[in-house]
């Protein structure tokens, strides 16, 4: 059995789908970053990180999107969310770790930009650049990465639900997918399934 420790309105949302869409049975738990439970010591105690997504399995706690996107498919084979070729299965490693260091980072300039500098001209000066730079980070993933109809072309794959962020996090600074027609489509494809719309239900709650 799986636990997943999930927020609405952040990052756990991929895990969340994937975890839909695979079938899998887990338990989920809200810690509500808004309410700063995810640091309490409640909290702390399962993930000392004070981050969330977190998913505990039978083996150990796992941390990081693209570590528990990958465990999730990998340990539900059936749903076939796992490239099949050496290289394909590079490439969706390569999308995550993109995802997890430069666009998610990008946006985290914009909403946390206190983890790393505390003047408040230095906080704004790294707001003021978020957009710029998650539009630069959608430009290479459109002219360079995505393939279409899915990140890696024909198959969907455990890192299609991560791609899906892209679209929150550009609209969370005022910036939209508008220009670039293959990840539009990525998202019109990903609002198709219901996995998708069944995790979007519960962060809407
Ligand atoms: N690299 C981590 C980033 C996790 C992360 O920063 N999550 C955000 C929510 S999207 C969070 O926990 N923020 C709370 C905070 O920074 O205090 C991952 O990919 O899982």
């Amino acid at each position: 059995m799986l636990t997943y420790y999930y927020s609405r309105g952040s990052s756990s949302l991929a895990a969340h789908i994937l975890l839909i869409e695979v079938g899998a049975r887990f338990d989920a738990v809200e810690v509500p970053i808004s309410d700063g439970a995810h640091r309490a010591p409640d909290y702390l105690r399962i993930n000392p990180k004070g981050r969330i997504p977190a998913l505990q399995t039978p083996d150990g706690l796992i941390t990081e999107n693209a570590a528990i996107l990958e465990y999730i498919a990998a340990t539900h084979a059936d749903a076939a969310t796992v490239p099949s070729d050496a290289f394909t299965q590079a490439q969706a490693r390569a999308l995550c770790a993109y995802l997890g260091t430069t666009v998610h980072v990008a946006y985290a300039h914009a909403r946390r930009g206190d983890r790393w500098a505390n003047l408040d001209a230095s906080l704004a000066d790294m707001k003021a650049r978020a957009p710029q730079n998650l539009l630069s980070c959608a430009d290479f993933l459109e002219k360079h990465f995505v393939s279409g109809p899915w990140a890696l072309g024909g198959k969907f794959s455990f890192c299609d639900p991560y791609l899906f962020l892209l679209d929150h996090w550009l609209t969370r600074v005022g910036a939209s997918l508008d220009g670039f027609p293959k990840l539009s489509a990525h998202k019109a494809a990903m609002m198709a399934r219901p996995a998708t719309r069944q995790a979007l239900a519960i962060y809407a709650e």
